[in-house]
């Protein structure tokens, strides 16, 4: 079984390198196959990413504050471009102030969010999480071919 592709990298005009470069490590180190854009990502430049690497899942990183408006119709755009069953997480400083998470999560589970990660995530956690699903959903795509 191949390594499962995730693309990364931070929305928007958000320039925090710093979180990004630690993402790209750990994934790497847990035997993802790390597509990383950097700091400044538009939604698009994800999605181009992930339909030409065939990746599982993109993991939006945001820490400026601005994540809301950054993530705004993200799940519509893969949608459009023919991505719309893609794994999307996405976790960092999500909103500007002190907020209660589990409205942050519920915002952004809204917008189509798979899952909704704090910036203090326990990254080996995440991992685990994240191999799960894209395991289910290989399993899943398994299955219809086998019914075909
Ligand atoms: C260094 C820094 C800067 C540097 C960035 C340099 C660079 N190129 O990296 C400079 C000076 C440029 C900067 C600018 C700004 N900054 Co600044 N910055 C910081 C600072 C001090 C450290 C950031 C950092 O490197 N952290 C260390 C890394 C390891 O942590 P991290 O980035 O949070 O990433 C981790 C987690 O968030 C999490 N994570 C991130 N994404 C994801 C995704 C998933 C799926 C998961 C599971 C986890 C996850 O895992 C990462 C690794 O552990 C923080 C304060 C702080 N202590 O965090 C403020 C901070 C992030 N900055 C802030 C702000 C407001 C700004 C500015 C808007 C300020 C301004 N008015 O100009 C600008 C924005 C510029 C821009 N366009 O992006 C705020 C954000 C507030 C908010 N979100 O509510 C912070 C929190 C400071 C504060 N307390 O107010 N900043």
């Amino acid at each position: 079984m191949q390594n499962p592709t995730i693309v990364i990298g931070v929305i928007g005009a958000d320039c925090h390198a710093v979180g990004n470069k630690v993402l790209d490590r750990v994934f790497t180190m847990h035997n993802f196959n790390v597509i990383n854009l950097g700091v400044m990502v538009s939604q698009d430049e994800y999605i181009d990413a992930a339909i030409e690497t065939g990746a599982q899942a993109i993991v939006v990183s945001s820490i400026y504050g601005h994540g809301e408006v950054d993530c705004i119709g993200m799940r519509e755009n893969c949608i459009e471009r023919g991505i719309g069953e893609i794994l999307l997480y996405v976790g960092g400083n999500l909103v500007i102030g002190k907020h209660d998470f589990s409205e942050i999560e519920t915002k952004f589970k809204d917008m189509g969010f798979n899952s909704v990660f704090a910036p203090d995530s326990d990254l080996e956690l995440v991992c685990s999480l994240m191999k799960r699903d894209i395991g289910c959903i290989r399993q899943a795509e398994e299955v219809a071919e086998g019914v075909q």
